[in-house]
């Protein structure tokens, strides 16, 4: 059985000419910052971001997390969006290793933050009962707010009121490219109004392994300490860098098959009876559904799908779908006809 995995964009499995620019790449230490490929993909990504440099890190949880360390102290807060990874799926590393606590404030329908909830959420300075607050995360794209885009003006609201309060804005820009190609804006336009960004190389981009963290120089060479602390030194890394570097030159443009893609299965959902979705949420590569609760649980119906050859996730109560390069249009038409049999088969039992 040939089986459509619609869990994540990380099920992506490096091209060819990733697989050759592996085998061939020119490699050093880069603990010492001997290592040439990784040190190409460095510069490319801080051009790229507008930012000052750049740091190859091992995944978007780790660069999250340096980023994190690297702009904080211990006994700070920081205002993250009630959506973002950063809270529900990275461990609480930030709590667990830095010793900061998280302040959340709610997430809009496709994710951006009310600038006037994130200034009330800002702790007044000189109490010795508050926390400082010391840094903004926001998510560009918001994957659990389906996915959905900051524009330039989301980010600059949220950065005016940071500067105005000398803090600190760090975006988790995971899956960037993905806004930037829905938005038709350079990336540099869209993390002008950010101090520090991660973001991957491992998602719909398809390269196997590998996070960029960028920002100013003094930011990198502190992120650079706390990547050694976490064991986040790697040596022959540009193994890993030579597949990003084709990542960054040859796959950023074809996220728009994944956005098109989206839309398709979209269409298709809105008209099963029995699912429950709103078309208008899908910009990107991520979409969620419910199932209608008098026909079935959701569990249910996971599971029947999964054993029909389609693979999904099911996140906090709702049913994502990630669109990337092993979806075709025709995998999308398989696995919307495999949504309406399950549905049929889970409502019969
Ligand atoms: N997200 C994964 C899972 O962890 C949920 C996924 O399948 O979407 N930021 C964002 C916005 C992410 O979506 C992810 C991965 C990360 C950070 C972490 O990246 P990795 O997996 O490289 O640590």
């Amino acid at each position: 059985m040939n089986v459509i995995d619609l869990r994540s964009d990380t099920v992506t499995l490096p091209t060819d000419e990733m697989r050759k620019a592996i085998a061939n790449a020119t490699l050093g230490d880069d603990v010492s910052g001997e290592d040439p490929t990784v040190n190409k993909l460095e510069k490319k990504a801080a051009d790229l971001t507008g930012k000052e440099a750049a740091l190859l890190v091992s995944s978007g949880t780790q660069g999250n997390l340096i980023g994190i360390l690297a702009n904080c102290q211990r006994g700070d807060e920081i205002i993250v969006g009630e959506n973002a990874h950063i809270f529900w799926n990275e461990s609480a590393g930030a709590a667990a290793l830095g010793g900061v606590q998280t302040h959340l404030v709610r997430n809009q329908l496709q994710g951006a933050l009310n600038p006037s909830e994130v200034s009330s959420a800002i702790r007044p300075k000189g109490n010795p009962h508050f926390p400082p607050t010391s840094l903004i995360c926001l998510e560009n794209t918001q994957n659990m707010s389906n996915g959905g885009v900051l524009t330039v003006d989301d980010t600059k609201a949220i950065w005016d009121i940071a500067n105005q309060n000398q803090i600190k804005v760090h975006l988790d820009g995971a899956r960037i490219f993905n806004a930037a190609v829905y938005l038709e804006t350079p990336v540099k336009e869209l993390v002008k109004y950010t101090d520090t960004l991660t973001f991957c190389l491992s998602k719909g981009l398809s390269a196997p392994v590998g996070s960029l963290l960028c920002g100013d120089g003094d930011f990198i060479t502190k992120a650079r300490r706390w990547r050694k602390m976490l064991g986040g030194g790697m040596r022959q890394a540009g193994i890993i860098a030579a597949a990003g570097i084709v990542a960054l030159d040859s796959m950023i443009e074809r996220l728009r098959d994944d956005h098109t893609t989206a839309l398709r299965f979209s269409d298709g959902l809105s008209a099963i009876p029995g699912i429950i979705h709103d078309p208008s949420t899908v910009q990107t590569n991520i979409l969620f559904f419910d199932v209608d609760p008098t026909i079935g649980t959701m569990s249910k119906f996971v599971g029947e799908l999964e054993k029909m050859g389609v693979r999904v996730h099911s996140v906090y109560g709702r049913i994502r779908l990630v669109t990337h390069r092993h979806i075709t249009q025709k995998e999308v038409d398989i696995a919307l006809e495999t949504i309406a049999k399950a549905l049929k088969s889970i409502a019969y039992n």
